[in-house]
């Protein structure tokens, strides 16, 4: 074997080349193994023992693409385009051996071969999308020549990847092979000799790309079939002109263009965000004082209290990791009501096709129901998913503090409860912690991990796995009113009702925050959520509302009674603007005494987003989240901030710090307090800082 780069080498085995590439975790394609693939090219090239070369990874992937991290950094090595044309180029057969992932310029690597092999379990795809680029290294142009421009757009666009039986299917690749990868693609290598086979280039194929010549609105029609998609996205439509370019101009012009439309998305804001939120991401599952080889309990069973809503769509995510749930409701009606939900969700998801019949049997295989208590005394876990009463929960968590085995965890799934005061109703506080899910619990990908002063580091660590083997992306944040993701939208919710006391309509601030990338505004998002949730809360607290107690008043709870902020005609969830609501709202501004006055969509969006940001640096300065991108993630994944804006703190950075603090003490001078700049922002301008380092 010989070392050609400290991360790849060369050796010879049965008669054929390998260059084998050695660059943990995921052997990205950083400039050490640009370089050995090159080299490594040349010298099986040059080498009279050799026949044909065969690329080939160690570790648990192949190429998972280029390497992220060196990413508007000055360019070092060879140009991995360079790199692929060398590999196409070569004098012998060229097979690429795929194992695990092959992804956006691991592809295209793969693509720059002359034939490709995979194992079983690979997968394969161009996910640069999803960073907000699209696959600037070829990819654009010869992944149509392979699999067809309908296929390509669908890819590449999406960025989901797909399996080596979809890729043997569509001539991706030429053979999955059983056992031993390596050998597979050894004597595949050796077959192709031996048969005279030709050296494929990609890149001089045509007859694939012909239906789509013949068919030039195929990618207005693919563009318009996506559109709701992929709505304020500037990647995708990229994606598309480039695959648009393959079509119309000879390879090399096609090269060129897609570079072209690489660099505009590289240099652009969207893909600087997405590429931050990558690493942000992955970060937020790792907690500053909790040391990476923290003991882990084991989890194998599950108990969850309460079969509502919010418990039935918890449990889904268990049982879909394989993780059996015993579910404890008050009454047996309660409780088969719950379990009834569970299995028409699980039915909608199989007659959607996006299910297996088996898949759902396994499944509610798996869930046990009771109205026992004394049931949960062996799971690993209990998480409680009851009704929000601090001295109801408090009884409950003493009793399976009794309950339970020694060591078990005991999460609660409040969103505005004190956890320190829950955790204090047991004797094992240290194990209690809040798991607080996002509704509808079985789709939002958002887990919002709370612990309190005395969780313990076990424990704590042991949830952040769970959330990744249940599926979901896990932020840890402290105990305080709201935790980081309620807390900062209280903030914006007030400035919402705040413009529509001084002048604007439901329909004006929503659409402002919707044409910001927000899924829908404050209004429309109470209407989903039920307007007589927070009229109750108001209720109990003894706190008025004007607008918002008016419309319930009147029993507009929201899409639920037919109408709330908006209409919602016959049954549908199509929000229009009522006068009624307008009354409403002249009327108690006029009670109020203001002066209803013109309001601008910008002031409409600084008023709804800065005291979020503002509200994020108070968070940051109470030690309650670690980390601005922790806030940037809760956000992302549990509110639907446009992942292309980066997340609050990440768009606060875009606009500029300075511009959010002068902006607040503006509206702090016109409106009071509510805008005072927090100390860290104030600090942060006047240091010249950043939340985010992008
Ligand atoms: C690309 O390929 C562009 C091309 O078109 C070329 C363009 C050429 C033009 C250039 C001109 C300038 N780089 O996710 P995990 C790290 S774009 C660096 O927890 P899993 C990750 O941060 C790329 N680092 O593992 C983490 O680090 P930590 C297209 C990368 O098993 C660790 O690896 N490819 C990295 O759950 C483990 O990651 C993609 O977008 C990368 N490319 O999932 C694929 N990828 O331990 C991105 C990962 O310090 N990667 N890391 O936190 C993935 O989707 C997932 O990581 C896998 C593994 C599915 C590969």
């Amino acid at each position: 074997m010989t070392a050609i780069t400290d991360m790849v080498s060369y050796e010879t085995e049965n008669g054929v080349g390998i260059i084998k590439i050695d660059n943990p975790p995921v052997n990205a394609l950083s400039a050490g193994v640009r370089e050995g693939i090159k080299s490594g090219i040349e010298m099986a090239g040059q080498d009279d023992s050799v026949s044909a070369v065969v690329i080939w990874c160690e570790g648990r992937t192949f190429i998972a693409g280029a390497d992220i991290t060196e990413f508007g950094k000055p360019p070092k090595g060879p140009a991995l385009n360079e790199v692929i044309a060398s590999i196409e180029m070569s004098s012998k057969p060229v097979v690429a051996a795929i194992h695990g992932t092959a992804l956006g310029g691991g592809l295209e690597t793969a693509l720059g071969a002359h034939y490709r092999v995979a194992n079983a379990g690979a997968k394969l795809g161009l996910p640069e999308v999803k960073l907000g680029i699209l696959p600037g290294a070829g990819g654009t142009q010869r992944l149509p020549r392979v699999v067809g421009v309908p296929m390509a757009l669908e890819m590449i666009t999406s960025g989901v990847p797909i399996s080596a039986a979809k890729a043997l299917e569509v001539g991706l690749i030429s053979e999955v092979v059983e056992g031993d990868l390596k050998a597979g693609a050894i004597a595949f290598a050796k077959k192709v000799v031996a048969e005279g086979r030709p050296l494929v280039k990609i890149s001089d194929q045509t007859e694939m790309l012909q239906s789509a010549k013949d068919n030039p609105g195929i990618f207005e029609e693919f563009q318009k079939s996506i559109a709701r998609k992929i709505r304020g996205f500037q990647a995708p439509v990229n994606c598309i002109k480039a695959v648009q370019a393959a079509v119309e101009l000879p390879f090399p012009e096609g090269l060129k263009r897609e570079r072209e439309l690489f660099m505009e998305l590289m240099q652009g804001e969207q893909s600087k965000s997405q590429r931050y939120f990558f690493f942000a991401e992955r970060q937020a599952a790792k907690i500053p004082d909790v040391p990476k080889d923290t003991p882990l309990i084991d989890i194998n069973t599950c108990g969850i209290v309460g079969a509502g809503t919010m418990g039935g769509g918890i449990a889904m995510n268990f049982l879909q990791a394989g993780i059996p749930v015993t579910i404890v409701e008050t009454t047996q009606e309660a409780l088969d009501r719950g379990i009834e939900i569970i299995r028409k969700n699980y039915a909608a998801t199989v007659s959607k096709g996006r299910m297996k019949q088996e898949a759902m049997d396994k499944c509610m295989s798996l869930l046990t129901g009771t109205t026992n208590l004394e049931d949960l005394k062996d799971v690993d876990i209990v998480i409680e998913a009851i009704f929000e009463n601090m001295d109801v929960k408090k009884e409950l968590f003493a009793k399976l503090d009794g309950i339970c085995k020694d060591g078990a965890i005991l999460a609660t799934n409040t969103s505005t409860l004190d956890i320190d005061e829950i955790g204090e109703a047991t004797k094992r506080p240290e194990y209690v912690i809040g798991l607080h899910f996002f509704s509808p619990a079985n789709v939002m990908k958002l887990l919002e991990e709370v612990r309190t002063k005395k969780t313990n580091k076990s424990v704590m660590a042991t949830c952040m796995a769970l959330a990744k083997r249940i599926g979901k992306v896990p932020a840890m944040v402290g105990v305080c009113e709201g935790f980081v993701g309620n807390r900062i939208l209280h903030r914006r919710a007030e400035q919402a009702t705040a413009l529509l006391m001084e002048g604007a309509l439901p329909q004006d601030v929503d659409r402002v925050l919707f044409d910001f990338g927000l899924p829908m505004g404050p209004f429309a998002m109470s209407d989903l959520a039920g307007n007589d949730v927070g009229w109750r809360i108001r209720q109990g607290k003894g706190v008025k509302s004007p607008i918002a107690d008016a419309i319930c008043e009147l029993g507009r709870f929201g899409q639920k009674t037919g109408s709330g902020y908006y209409l919602y005609k016959d049954g549908g969830r199509t929000p229009t603007p009522d006068p009624v609501v307008e009354e409403i709202i002249v009327k108690a501004s006029k009670e109020a005494g203001i002066e209803r006055r013109s309001i601008s969509d910008e002031e409409i969006l600084e008023r709804c987003i800065y005291p979020m940001i503002n509200e994020g640096c108070k968070i940051l300065e109470e030690g309650i989240a670690s980390r601005a991108s922790d806030i940037d993630v809760i956000w992302v994944y549990g509110y639907g901030w446009p992942i292309y804006r980066g997340g609050p703190m990440r768009y606060a950075d875009a606009v500029g710090l300075e511009k959010v603090y002068n902006t607040l003490l503006k509206y702090q001078e016109s409106h009071g307090d509510f805008f005072k700049p927090s100390a860290l922002l104030e600090k942060m301008v006047k240091e010249g800082q950043t939340f985010t380092n992008v």
